[in-house]
């Protein structure tokens, strides 16, 4: 029995992770977190004497993450600026962020047998992500949590944050690297989403607007979160209130809008990101309205004009982008996020053409 739990724990974290971190006491329950796309998620129970403390250990995908120790000091250096400014405000650093845990051997990552990259963090009780927006009232309190954390890095030195990846929201390499793989079809996948694949191209107006912006020195370069989807924000069992920002891996220098618009993107949908029947999918105006009343009340003094003026723009951007690239990931054949059926990557590029037209009839914005 005790073999078996062994080998079980061994398969989902392997002994030299769990030993290595800076955790009192032995572990009792592994389990699964979470609905990510890129790294692999865990909550590891540990037991000491008769208290029980919960951690997340995360194996961080370095074919995605290249540079895993700078990475680090990134997240490290943004989540101690975080609980230091929520303290002299005199709220709870506990809750304002996440605290990563120090390994043994001195750095914030263990490496196990494999290669793999591991760090440990402490995990927040009484709280929980969601999938979907449930009303407009807690997406608004997502866009004021969006908005908090912007104004709490603006005096972040960006240039001492490294681009974790390169050209991340630089949708104009997107589309090179659509094109590159919509030509190589290494699977003989296109021919299935010829009309997908034209939605994309018909639309590659969109991709410079924002780098334009900010090469013009209208739009400014902050300090920014980069994947703020709604499953990336932890609320408050208890009081329901948005308790802070998680995932912070893509923190880095760039554009308020990418954030907003990636919030837009995700919660401003009454579906699922995956969901098939594309009749449930569609952009809710309400959700889109609540959470730019949120995320204002923080930074409408802070905004400059013109990323105000491109506010309904950047959640189509944001949505084109990422429906760009699910849908070159389905072509590619699959390497990049994961999937849990065939034909996944495509479902979820799929939702994000549908909510992109939407978001043009509404906005009355076209790529042209
Ligand atoms: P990924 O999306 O890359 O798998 P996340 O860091 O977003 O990783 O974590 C996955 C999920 O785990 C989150 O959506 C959230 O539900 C849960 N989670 C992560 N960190 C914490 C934490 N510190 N406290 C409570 N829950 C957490
Ligand atoms: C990935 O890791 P996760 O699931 O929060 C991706 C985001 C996409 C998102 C789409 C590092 O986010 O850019 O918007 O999937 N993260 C990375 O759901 O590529
Ligand atoms: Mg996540």
């Amino acid at each position: 029995m005790e073999d078996n739990l062994n080998k079980v724990l061994d398969e989902l974290l392997p002994v030299e992770v769990a030993d290595g971190f800076e955790t009192d006491g032995y572990i009792t329950k592994v389990k699964r977190l979470g609905n990510g796309h890129i790294n692999r998620t865990f909550l590891v129970t540990f037991r000491d004497s008769d208290a029980y403390k919960k951690y997340v250990f995360q194996r961080i995908n370095t074919r995605v993450f290249r540079m895993p120790e700078e990475l680090m000091n990134n997240v490290v250096r943004v989540t101690d600026h975080i609980r230091a400014k929520t303290a002299l405000a005199g709220g709870d650093p506990e809750r304002a962020t996440i605290r990563f845990i120090k390994a043994r051997n001195g750095s914030y990552l263990v490496t196990d047998k494999e290669g793999e990259r591991w760090r440990a963090y402490c995990f927040l009780d009484d709280c929980r992500s969601y999938e979907q927006v449930r009303c407009p009232e807690d997406f608004e309190k997502a866009g004021v949590a969006l908005g908090r954390f912007q104004k709490l890095l603006a005096d972040f030195p960006a240039g001492e944050l490294c681009e974790t990846i390169p050209n991340f929201h630089n949708t104009l390499s997107r589309v090179k690297d659509f094109e590159k793989i919509i030509e190589a079809d290494p699977l003989g996948r296109r021919r299935e989403c010829e009309e997908e694949v034209r939605f994309v191209l018909d639309r590659t107006g969109y991709a410079g607007k924002v780098l334009k912006a900010i090469d013009a020195g209208e739009v400014p370069v902050r300090v920014t979160h980069n994947d703020t989807k709604f499953n990336n924000v932890l609320m408050d069992d208890k009081t329901g209130d948005v308790l802070c920002l998680i995932d912070l891996d893509t923190v880095m220098p760039g554009s308020a809008l990418y954030d907003f618009g990636d919030s837009i993107r995700f919660g401003a949908s009454s579906a699922e990101e995956d969901e098939r029947d594309l009749s449930k999918v569609y952009f809710v105006p309400e959700l889109y309205d609540a959470y730019k009343k949120g995320y204002m009340s923080e930074v409408g003094s802070i905004l400059t004009v013109k990323e105000k003026e491109l506010l309904p723009f950047s959640a189509i951007l944001m949505t084109y982008e990422c429906g760009m690239r699910f849908l070159g990931d389905h072509i590619d054949g699959d390497n990049y996020f994961s999937i849990s059926r065939p034909g996944h990557n495509l479902d979820r590029a799929r939702t994000q053409f549908k909510l992109i037209k939407d978001m043009e009839d509404y906005f009355g914005i076209t790529a042209g």
